[in-house]
């Protein structure tokens, strides 16, 4: 990919979550999506993970993983490519913390740290999510995230939680 004067190439992560519908293919589906998407190239996707819910416990279990994407559109509109993918596979916003066919979360954009009424970059929940640090560390172990330190540190102070390997 060409990287303009003005337009830097930037790795972006994006955390990938799915419990309707046949989350498998819906996380297969998103990464397919996420290779056609302009201005960027998808470097890696994780392994599939299993995790209980955050949230109300009476929602199925949950299918993760987390891309790296080199990309050179902005951040917003990054994620209204997200956004778009999401409404793609069917995704309506229901109950806060509810189930979900498809949730594609912008983690980490380079170094950038964003805070405004569309985005929060990194994503404020990342600390505390085993199933967004443990598929990131797989991918880019020694990752440091702006604001937040050692990508490492973080794994190491959240606990499993449950997740686990989806084979
Ligand atoms: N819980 C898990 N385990 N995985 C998710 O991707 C996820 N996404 C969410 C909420 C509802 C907070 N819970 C989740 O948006």
């Amino acid at each position: 990919m060409q990287a303009h004067a003005d337009k830097p190439v930037v790795t972006a992560y994006i955390g990938l979550g799915s419990n309707l519908a046949e989350p498998v293919v819906q996380i297969r589906n998103a990464c397919a999506a996420l290779k056609r998407l302009p201005e960027s190239v998808l470097r890696q996707c994780s392994s599939l993970y299993l995790s209980p819910p955050l949230g109300p416990a009476d929602q199925p279990d949950y299918i993760n993983a987390v891309a790296a994407l080199d990309t050179t559109l902005a951040p917003h509109d990054l994620l209204a490519e997200l956004q778009r993918i999401e409404r793609a596979q069917g995704r309506t916003r229901g109950v806060r913390w509810g189930a979900r066919t498809l949730d594609l979360d912008l983690l980490v954009y380079g170094d950038r740290i964003i805070s405004d009424e569309a985005l929060s970059v990194p994503h404020p929940g990342l600390p505390e999510r085993a199933f967004v640090l443990y598929p990131l560390q797989e991918i880019a172990p020694e990752l440091e995230l702006p604001g937040l330190g050692p990508l490492a540190i973080l794994v190491a102070n959240c606990p499993k939680d449950g997740l686990k390997r989806y084979a």
